[in-house]
């Protein structure tokens, strides 16, 4: 294991606090190597050391949700079609998603995570932000705090993890992606200004491919030329991101690592005048449910992970059927899609007259980075398509 700056972040580093707060935080971001991937090779030995591929079935359009470094090799990666990706590599083994699985041992994880600090943030399955500038452990060196981290998820779950350590998010999570599979990497706030001003833009985290290649076209090409530009020309490129940037590429990222809130679920039901199993019906019913829920979320800025749908029979006898999106979501359009879709597996599954319907959310988070939230949503859409049927309740 290796890493970059020395071995320890000072508690402060005098004359040199550069987000201008009094003593640096500590950061820490852990993302897990090629997670579905790495849990399907742990799974089964003989997959150790091959490319292999999880994600859906070429026969039905299905998408890569990630794949082995050893298929990385071959120019494969999340979101490609699979039917590309066993193109460009014909001998990889597709594996199917077993959602169940990694979200077992993704609570693994963040137990982990939670015994040596209560400031955690998931960000998604197999990645967070801890806050250890108190930790349960006393101990002033974070990057220690990484290691044992690391060597813990390892050793609970067989599993390997990269570990970025700085004193704030942007920039753990920067870190974190440096030396994957199995690294750790610290950004000393010392060195934190040098090394934003060479950071190339694709690794400015947010930024995607196609902005990059705009604004290497404009001659952007590193942190430094990102701060030639003035708040209002980064705005006009960036829209409202614009402004994040110009923060970041000073070293200013100044949001607070978010635990989960407190709220558990949001939840709206109702029970109809007569009993019935018109589906259109039921479906004009759920849609409105759904978009109150959404409505809900959107006016306590909260995004949930995952949505219940309960039907209760003319009987009194009731079911719940659910689904866990990859990242959390707040739109009405996603949860409309995904409570359609359990209600007509409901009925199509049981044509006894229903009751009452609801629609509930859980596994809340504050939407602590709009941006980062944006990239997610547009990932969520794909990965929802494939993994549906895996998740039910
Ligand atoms: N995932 C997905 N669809 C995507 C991206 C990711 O289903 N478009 C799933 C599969 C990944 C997991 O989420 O294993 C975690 O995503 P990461 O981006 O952290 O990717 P990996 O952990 O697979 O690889 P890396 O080692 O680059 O973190
Ligand atoms: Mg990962």
């Amino acid at each position: 294991m290796e890493w970059r700056d020395g071995d320890a972040m000072p508690a402060a580093v005098d004359g040199d606090r550069i987000d201008g707060t009094g003593s640096p935080r500590k950061i820490i971001h852990i993302d897990m190597d090629a997670f579905f991937a790495s849990v399907e090779q742990r799974e089964f030995p003989h997959l150790r050391g091959k490319p292999i591929i999880v994600g859906g079935s070429p026969s039905q359009r299905g998408v890569v949700c990630t794949c082995s470094y050893e298929a990385r090799s071959f120019g494969i990666c999340s979101g490609m079609a699979t039917s590309q990706a066993l193109k460009l590599c014909p001998n990889a083994i597709l594996m199917p998603v077993r959602m169940d699985l990694y979200c077992r041992i993704s609570e693994e994880i963040f137990k982990i995570f939670s015994e040596f600090t209560p400031v955690v943030e998931p960000l998604s399955i197999d990645e967070g932000y801890l806050d250890v500038t108190a930790n349960f452990k006393n101990n002033p060196s974070a990057v220690s705090i990484a290691q044992e981290i690391q060597r813990k998820i390892l050793q609970k779950t067989g599993l390997s993890s990269s570990a970025g350590v700085s004193y704030n998010l942007f920039l753990a999570k920067v870190a974190s992606a440096m030396r994957k599979p199995g690294g750790l990497t610290v950004i000393h706030p010392r060195r934190a200004i040098a090394f934003l001003e060479s950071l190339p833009i694709e690794k400015f985290y947010g930024i995607g491919r196609v902005t990059a290649r705009r604004l290497e076209r404009l001659n952007i090409h590193r942190g430094r030329d990102l701060k030639m530009l003035s708040r209002e020309r980064l705005m006009e490129l960036l829209g409202k991101r614009g402004h994040y940037y110009y923060d970041v590429v000073r070293g200013i990222d100044s949001r607070e690592v978010t635990p989960v809130r407190k709220r558990k679920s949001f939840g709206r039901e109702i029970t109809f005048p007569r009993d019935t199993n018109d589906l259109q019906f039921l479906e004009r019913e759920v849609s409105n449910i759904s978009n109150c829920v959404a409505l809900m979320l959107s006016e306590e800025k909260l995004w949930g992970k995952t949505l219940t749908l309960k039907v209760k029979f003319a009987d009194f006898r009731q079911i719940t059927r659910s689904y866990s999106f990859y990242y959390p979501i707040n739109s009405g359009q996603s949860i409309e899609e995904i409570t359609m879709h359990l209600l007509r597996r409901c009925v199509a599954e049981d044509r006894r007259k229903i009751r009452l319907v609801g629609v509930a959310i859980s596994r809340l988070f504050s939407d602590a980075s709009g941006m980062a939230n944006g990239v997610a949503v547009q990932q969520e859409f794909s990965f929802a398509r494939e993994v549906t049927q895996l998740c039910y309740g």
